[in-house]
């Protein structure tokens, strides 16, 4: 039998496949019907096809998939679904019109032209269905698969991940996205592919992104945690431990990453790659071969690794240690290691750039000590969880590697923030074996591993200690409090409905 993520994408004719019975399936049932009509009021006529992607709640292993290291994602309930309708035959204007349910999110035209430039200084919500629109043709254009000329397309979107929230929301639109132009255009893809294919459209956006949340969001199996392995994409179903659960809280700091890509997560992604570039150079490779073939620090590992042997350990941190300073490196510092100028290391794209242009000095000690460092804690929670530990012995192992994983996040990598930090310590005070933030950071989740038995009394504690100042502060609504904190369980990937 063919592994689940050489499939293609499942298609299915009603919901229970994807949505569980009871509240949920009525809830969705609802979102579905809503979401038909609205289509026909906007444009007049039924979508043919939708396409649903899930969010994700990283469990452990933050800001090392573009460094090419496994992590440990969960898919969540909450989702993006497009339908789309194609305008062939009816009404020949060559326009994308996209809409959503949500009247915050007023609608976009882009022209149908694949090969349009996304106009990155005015950021709108609808780029993000543009980056799965310019990625399928690239893709389907690569494999030689043969695409119909443009037409136009009439999509409507409805999402229930929350933005912002370190929850993914962009990869449940860009990989909704561009699952549903695949089945518009009736071609079909294997997961794997989907998984990779996505990664890269969400690049179009700006960010030097990983591709944890689209290929957890294109491969996610119910009832399982997902290890995700890079180059190539391999996903290797992971059972969570009976008497856990995961909960996840909204620390109401709101982090835009695509707008501040330059100072956060693009800045980060060039300081490892610059910390990989050195300490490739200190290890011994020429400055030159350094910039051409070194890309990320798992490039580097092995060499860390013999040097740490050569001290008879087997950690590449050591190496960190004794080779890159702890004080900030300025440029100059750099440059005179690599005996080039930092454009021209970096290939002179335009994010890095944007990034170099906004930096004052790069930490590349601490930042190559959080990748290597949580690497490790990744494998470490999957064998836990895979181990005869007693359950009692099990989740206090997963709870310190959380707390561990949160500690170099802070501390390391610098992508926590106040919110965040106030939000995870009242976790740990209230019961959870550990906490750390979950995605990107500097705003978002934070996700705590909680006895399943105490979650309701976790919950109405963080609601008193954490929320109830903002509800009485007017930042958000009593009502809205299900919205921003919750267990959460692992939920199916993508879908394609077809009614
Ligand atoms: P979010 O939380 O979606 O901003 C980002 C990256 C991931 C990964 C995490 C940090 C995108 C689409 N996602 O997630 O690839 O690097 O940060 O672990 O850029
Ligand atoms: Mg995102």
């Amino acid at each position: 039998m063919a592994k689940h993520e050489e499939l293609p994408i499942p298609e299915y004719s009603t919901l229970e496949p994807v949505y569980d019975e009871g509240s949920q399936l009525e809830e969705a049932q609802l979102r579905f019907d809503n979401l038909k009509s609205k289509f026909i009021d906007f444009f007049g006529r039924p979508p043919h096809v939708f396409a649903r992607s899930p969010g994700r709640v990283n469990l452990i292993g933050e800001h090392i998939d573009y460094e090419g290291y496994s992590v440990l994602p969960m898919a969540i309930r909450q989702d993006t679904i497009v339908a789309i309708r194609k305008r062939d035959g009816e009404d020949t204007e060559k326009v994308l019109r996209i809409a959503n349910v949500n009247d915050k999110y007023q609608i976009c035209t882009y022209p149908a032209d694949p090969e349009q430039e996304i106009d990155l200084k005015n950021h709108r919500w609808g780029h993000y269905f543009i980056c799965g629109y310019k990625g399928y043709y690239e893709y389907a254009k690569s494999k030689g698969v043969n695409v119909d000329a443009p037409v136009g397309l009439d999509i409507l979107v409805d999402g229930t991940v929350p933005t912002g929230s370190g929850l993914s929301s962009s990869a449940a639109f860009v990989c909704s996205s561009t699952i549903a132009i695949m089945a518009a255009f009736d071609t079909s893809f294997p997961k794997k592919e989907i998984a990779q294919l996505t990664c890269e459209c969400e690049r179009h956006i700006g960010t030097q992104s990983g591709g944890m949340d689209q290929a957890i969001s294109v491969m996610a199996k119910t009832g399982f945690a997902e290890l995700i392995d890079f180059n190539p994409i391999r996903a290797t179903d992971v059972q969570l431990p009976a008497g856990a659960s995961f909960v996840i809280a909204h620390s109401l700091a709101e982090s835009q990453k695509a707008v501040t890509a330059a100072t956060n997560y693009n800045n980060r992604v060039v300081e490892c790659r610059l910390a990989a570039i050195v300490l490739g150079i200190k290890l011994g490779m020429k400055p030159q071969e350094a910039i051409s073939k070194v890309k990320t620090l798992s490039d580097v590992e092995g060499l860390c690794v013999t040097f740490a042997d050569s001290r008879d350990s087997s950690d590449p941190v050591l190496a960190v240690k004794e080779l890159l300073k702890e004080e900030p490196y300025t440029a100059e510092e750099i440059e005179t290691i690599t005996e080039e100028s930092l454009p021209s290391v970096l290939g002179n794209s335009p994010s890095s750039l944007d990034v170099l242009k906004a930096a004052k000095h790069f930490k590349l000690h601490q930042r190559a000590a959080h990748v290597y460092s949580e690497a490790k804690r990744v494998h470490a929670f999957k064998d836990t969880v895979c181990s005869d530990l007693s359950e009692e012995d099990m989740l206090k192992k997963l709870g310190d590697l959380m707390n561990e994983s949160h500690y170099s996040c802070s501390v390391l990598y610098e992508c926590s923030c106040p919110e965040l930090e106030e939000l995870v310590n009242i976790c740990r005070e209230n019961g959870a074996l550990g906490a750390r933030l979950t995605g990107a950071g500097w705003g978002g989740c934070a996700v705590a591993l909680v006895r399943e038995s105490i979650v309701p009394q976790f919950i109405l504690n963080l609601k008193e200690h954490f929320y109830q100042s903002r509800i009485e502060k007017g930042i958000i609504n009593k009502n809205d409090l299900g919205l921003y904190v919750f267990a959460s369980k692992p939920s199916s990937g993508a879908a394609i409905f077809k009614f």
